[in-house]
């Protein structure tokens, strides 16, 4: 198999040169503050959404070189979306039943954040050039996500990470689903408000609001881990939107199943084209854990990055899109 070089977002250039945001310490999620609402009570239930004429991408971009912008009008055929990122457990259920082994498992390794990784350890490690947070871990798969040593026992509701893009559309060839495609992503994550984010304009804050698990305090060295979680939370954690879906920014990315291609004819995004087509970039949404205002800001609907498809790390996910069935409810 090819070798593999590219973290998420390494390849990413912008506000460019910070590529994608990681917490502190083992793997370790302090400790959930109490208001926040948490209970998917099914985590594989899908919410069906009915056919509408939808917006892509935003006229007022903040990372134009990702190709946020120009807000495009999409016509969208009613389909169905994963109320929840596709959690560890429902990954497991894949595995138990096919055999399946991920693309980090061949690799024999995967990028680990270095907020994870024993602090003696990270400087003896091979990192990532563009994004030296990013440690290549032997052993660092999804069963394992810091590598030999670590596991997943407590964390079964979280997402499933270390996933490459092919690893999700094999898994959604086994649940029926596929991945979703950029617009309905949007569609879904936009609800009925259509806000910059999934709960409208507010920007999340360091101290009181917390909508969202990003980064709280000085990516990449120092995350207070304010919103209740350093590394990943729960797929049902924090307020879902008003379409019913949890999570659809922070926590992990998302794999789409778009190409990544940047909308404009500058020579930056000419060149940024360039390495994607020849990388064979696919696009992920939705920012995640690591992901900080005073840094990457990728957390906002309209945010995009791509990366080649046996890209893995601990932070990207993903969740599934279904064709609508005609008896499907709508939202
Ligand atoms: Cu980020």
């Amino acid at each position: 198999m090819a070798t593999r070089t590219q973290p998420v977002d390494a390849a990413s250039t912008s506000r460019v040169d910070k590529p994608c945001c990681v917490p502190a310490a083992g793997g370790s999620r302090a400790a959930q503050p109490e208001n926040f609402a948490s209970g998917c009570a099914d985590r594989s239930e899908i919410v069906w959404i009915g056919a509408s004429d939808s917006t892509v991408g935003t006229d007022s971009p903040l990372l134009a070189i990702d190709g946020e912008g120009p807000a495009r009008k999409v016509r969208l055929r009613p389909y169905g979306i994963d109320r929840c990122a596709v959690s560890n457990q429902r990954f497991a259920a894949f595995v138990a039943d096919t055999g399946y082994v991920t693309e980090a498992e061949k690799f024999g390794w995967s990028f680990v954040f270095k907020g994870f990784v024993q602090p003696a350890l990270v400087h003896t490690l091979p990192a990532a050039p563009e994004a030296p947070w990013w440690i290549r871990i032997e052993g660092a798969y999804w069963k394992h996500p810091e590598g030999k040593g670590s596991h997943i026992e407590d964390r079964e509701t979280h997402p499933a990470v270390h996933v490459s893009w092919a690893d999700a559309r094999a898994f959604a060839s086994w649940a029926g689903g596929r991945l979703p495609n950029e617009a309905e992503w949007e569609n879904a994550a936009r609800g009925r408000s259509g806000g910059v984010y999934p709960w409208g304009d507010r920007e999340p804050d360091d101290s009181a609001f917390f909508p969202c698990n990003i980064w709280q305090g000085r990516f990449p060295d120092i995350n207070d881990a304010a919103d209740g979680y350093a590394g990943t939370a729960p797929v049902d954690s924090f307020a879902p939107n008003d379409f019913g879906l949890y999570n659809m920014v922070g926590n992990t990315w998302e794999w789409c199943e778009d190409p990544f291609r940047v909308r404009s004819l500058t020579r930056a995004a000419k060149i940024r084209n360039q390495v994607a087509r020849s990388q064979q970039q696919r696009l992920m949404k939705g920012g995640s854990h690591l992901c900080h205002t005073s840094y990457c800001h990728r957390y906002r609907i309209a945010a995009r990055l791509g990366c080649p498809p046996d890209s893995a790390t601990g932070h990207l996910g993903f969740r599934l899109a279904y064709d609508a069935r005609p008896d499907s409810a709508q939202p």
